[in-house]
């Protein structure tokens, strides 16, 4: 909570479920007006002329922004806003805020048991003890693969990538990335196009984020040069990959195993990765803990006050950095 917390007169729109927490804190601070979801058909006339902020985990389309014309601030729940259209937003001089930071490491810490899963089996063989198979048929078979000598290669070396080098970087295992830009001062060997780093590793782990830029850029082609002995981890956003070439890759054996936190039709899987052999799935939970989301929900309520206080905001993206609160 901030010391600036106090009731203002100011109606926040919180469409669908939203975090606890911060739904509580809302209701301390602003009046909050709620909608099942983020379409402008489902707006009341009282909501068209009085909503100046949005606090939502995603999905705020041009059209919904245009039905609010009182609209200035929208709080996204999340550092990743690809469901936000930031450029109409910044068109408009709307802010949009994210999460940077506060979900970094933790989000770098899953991608590890993710990894580490997808190698070595670990959850194949909790089902092979749970199930009673260690007893009747012995030891659970050796896993196929090992993180042993493995050359990383990370597609989005920012704030989370960085995170997941570092404690790659202590397993002892050689790291590369991919960009559209060489960070400055890090010394890991730099690709600059995706296919390049695919060709130079045999194991990607995508943290970089969704949009129009990333659509399906993990094509048959990228599975390809990752090759047979490769094993690919999604942490960043499913529109990235082309899954129907990903479970046809998985089924021929172009790769060798991929683990997935994130799926392009959330909380739809499609049947071909549920069915593709080598496979680790989980439910987009990232970020998921009791300690992170309340951290992120902090940083999200936060940019409200701030804005509504202070008339600025803690954390803007690039898209809308130049937007100025009137008055
Ligand atoms: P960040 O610091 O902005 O890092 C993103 C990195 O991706 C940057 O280094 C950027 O470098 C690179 N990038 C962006 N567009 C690219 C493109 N078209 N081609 C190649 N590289 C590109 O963001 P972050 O805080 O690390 O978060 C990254 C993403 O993780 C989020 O956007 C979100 O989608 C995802 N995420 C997922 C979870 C989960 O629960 N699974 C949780 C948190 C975040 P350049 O600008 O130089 O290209
Ligand atoms: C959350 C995420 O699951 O921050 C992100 O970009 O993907 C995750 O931390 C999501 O934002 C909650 O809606």
């Amino acid at each position: 909570m901030t010391t600036n917390e106090r009731k203002l007169p100011v109606a926040i729109l919180v469409p669908g479920n939203f975090n606890d927490h911060a739904v509580a804190r809302i209701d301390r601070t602003f009046e909050r007006v709620t909608v099942a979801r983020a379409d402008p058909s489902l707006l009341t006339d009282e909501m068209r002329k009085s909503v100046r902020g949005i606090a939502s985990f995603g999905g705020i389309s041009a059209a919904f922004m245009d039905a609010l014309p009182k609209l200035e601030i929208i709080a996204n729940f999340g550092v990743g806003y690809d469901s936000v259209d930031a450029r109409h937003a910044g068109a408009h001089d709307i802010m949009v805020t994210n999460t940077p930071d506060v979900l970094t490491e933790e989000v770098a810490d899953t991608t590890i048991g993710l990894l580490i899963n997808t190698v070595r089996e670990l959850y194949g063989a909790e089902k092979y003890l749970r199930d009673g198979t260690w007893v009747k048929q012995g030891n659970y078979p050796l896993s196929r693969l090992t993180l042993r000598g493995r050359k990383v290669g990370i597609f989005g070396m920012g704030r989370i990538g960085l995170a997941v080098a570092h404690r790659l970087e202590a397993f002892g295992l050689s790291i590369a990335y991919h960009n559209r830009r060489k960070v400055d001062g890090l010394t890991y060997d730099y690709h600059a196009t995706l296919k390049g780093l695919a060709e130079a590793v045999d194991t990607l782990v995508c943290i970089a984020p969704g949009g129009a830029a990333t659509e399906k850029a993990i094509n048959a082609e990228i599975l390809a040069a990752l090759g047979g002995n490769g094993v690919f981890v999604n942490i960043g956003r499913g529109s990235t990959v082309d899954e129907a070439a990903l479970a046809a890759a998985l089924a021929d054996g172009t790769i060798a195993a991929a683990g997935l936190d994130v799926f392009a039709d959330e909380p739809n899987v499609p049947k071909a990765l549920l069915d593709a052999p080598h496979t680790s799935l989980l439910p987009h939970v990232g970020s998921a803990s009791q300690h992170t989301r309340r951290a992120m929900a902090d940083l999200c309520v936060d940019n409200l006050v701030s804005w509504f206080t202070e008339r600025r905001p803690l954390t803007a993206v690039p898209e809308t950095v130049n937007v100025k609160a009137k008055g």
